[in-house]
């Protein structure tokens, strides 16, 4: 079985403790292979690190920087199928969504390495004669960055991809769910040209290694998805020091039907949307806002749908929804089901573990719909998991009222065949991403991504602005007319 160290200064090298961690399939048990838990000690070499190589990296013209991450993409693209499998046994997501997992990763290495011949500053006029203005676009310094399991590939190309573009030196901590996917991404960057210190991979539990990384004077910025309590941690540690910080927490993502939409294609959509990743993405459908006039008949067809996934081995192409991620995140989700019906809303489709054979062995969970009241913890809390909540609504009105009527505000989505409905959902959606007709969930990589109200702090992943959260504006003034000349001294 394979054995993995620490990433720093280009080295695969033991925890300062000796201790180590396991990767464990959530289909079947299996320990898949062996991790150093790392701890403050380790944070502090990796940043030692980190800060060694920051002036080479800096220096690297940032075309060559591009250059690197698109071998990466090239050769991820050789291996997708490989890397999309390693991505469903280590995290149990089904394989298409395995795969989708792998293609997004290099959809944005691809996109960012572009940046290199971007990086767009601005000129603009001087107020005064002989005199230019422009702005460039400079490294951070030292970053860390703190990413989620359930995107074991996408979301740690999203931010080591855009901070390593942006000529920074990383801290990298990846979710201890899914260190596997982490170390060969790793593996793979380094395969293709990464000097050594540039990026720095320090796996272990958040409380130990993620707080080391937010308070280590020396990292400059952070860069982090996961919940909001945790969010608010990060936050406040890292405001203690002035540190800029990047945040993506969440979801409550709904997905209203009006009564004149495509209702085959809300169908769709919704199980797509709420079920797919067995619900586990932050932009996941958890709630279905539906217009009283169609709400019977999406009843039906819903439970109907839900009833039909198959769940099971997600390496299997037959199946539809593999298993949750571990052992506490299954907890988690039946503890919300009991809180589900505790509160009076009705279950209307799955509701409990899969225990027999060949289920025995995983954190299978059926598909599961509640019929329930806007104000239900159910319909305001964020799951991440498979269970969905269907809420009826009088008019447009109730139902943006209701979409908007929790402290997220990532995803949201529309159906509706009325040109009109859908230009103004867009308005009054309060959401960082909008859809007019599809799921919740599939933003694509040239876009930006993000959420307002709890759910980020203003930044932006993926997209023009990926750019924008690992470097800083430098304004540069040069005065070329040979004689002081004084801004704004005039009558
Ligand atoms: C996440 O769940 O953290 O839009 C990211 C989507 C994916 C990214 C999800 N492209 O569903």
């Amino acid at each position: 079985m394979n054995e993995y160290g620490l990433y720093i200064d280009g080295q695969w090298t033991a925890a300062t403790s000796g201790r180590t961690f396991q990767s464990i399939s959530p289909t079947s048990g299996e320990i898949l292979a062996t991790f150093a838990e790392g701890d403050g000690n380790d944070v502090e070499k990796a940043v030692q690190a980190a800060a060694k190589a920051r002036k080479e990296w800096r220096c690297f013209p940032a075309p060559k920087r591009g250059e690197i991450l698109l071998e990466a993409a090239t050769n991820m693209r050789k291996r997708k199928k490989e890397l999309g499998e390693m991505v469903s046994r280590e995290m149990g997501k089904v394989i298409s969504e395995g795969k989708g997992d792998v293609q997004e990763a290099i959809g944005f290495l691809e996109y960012i390495a572009g940046e290199g011949r971007r990086m767009f500053g601005q000129t603009t006029p001087s107020e005064l004669p002989g005199k230019f203005c422009m702005t460039v676009r400079q490294p951070v310094g030292i970053v860390g960055l703190i990413t989620p399991w359930n995107f074991p590939f996408a979301v740690p190309c999203w931010k080591p991809g855009a901070a390593l573009m942006g000529g920074n030196t990383v801290i990298y901590k990846p979710a201890s769910l899914v260190p596997l996917c982490a170390a060969t991404l790793v593996t793979i960057l380094e395969e293709a040209g990464l000097p050594p210190g540039v990026l720095n991979v320090v796996t272990g539990p958040a409380g130990r290694v993620g707080r080391a990384i937010v308070e280590n004077p020396a990292v400059e910025a952070v860069s982090f998805t996961g919940s909001v309590s945790s969010g608010k941690d990060v936050y406040a540690r890292a405001a203690a020091q002035i540190k800029r910080v990047g945040h993506e927490l969440g979801g409550k993502n709904p997905q209203i039907v009006m009564d004149d939409a495509d209702l085959s294609l809300a169908i769709e959509g919704v199980l797509f949307g709420a079920f797919g990743t067995a619900g586990q993405r932050c932009t996941a459908t958890s709630r279905l806002i539906l217009h009283e006039v169609i709400f019977d008949e999406m009843i039906e067809r819903l439970v109907a749908g839900t009833k039909a996934l198959k769940i099971g081995d997600p390496l299997d192409p037959a199946i539809d929804i593999g298993p949750v991620g571990s052992e506490d995140q299954e907890k988690k989700i039946l503890d919300y089901i009991d809180i589900g019906k505790n509160e009076g809303a009705e279950l209307i489709a799955g509701g409990h573990k899969l225990t027999e054979s060949p289920h025995d062995k995983g954190f299978f969970i059926e598909s599961t719909i509640f019929a329930a009241r806007h104000g239900m913890r159910i319909t305001t809390e964020e799951i991440f998991g498979p269970v969905h909540a269907v809420i009826k609504v009088i008019d447009y009105d109730e139902a943006i009222r209701v979409a908007n009527d929790v402290e997220y505000g990532l995803s949201s989505a529309i159906y509706t065949n009325n040109l009109r409905l859908a230009h103004r959902a867009v308005d009054d959606l309060e959401a960082g991403i909008v859809y007019i007709n599809p799921p919740t969930i599939g933003a694509e990589v040239h876009l930006p991504f993000g959420g307002i109200k709890n759910t980020g702090n203003g930044t932006r992943e993926a997209g023009s602005t990926a750019i924008e959260e690992f470097t800083e504006i430098k304004t540069v003034f040069i005065d070329y007319s040979g004689k002081l000349q004084k801004a704004q001294i005039r009558d």
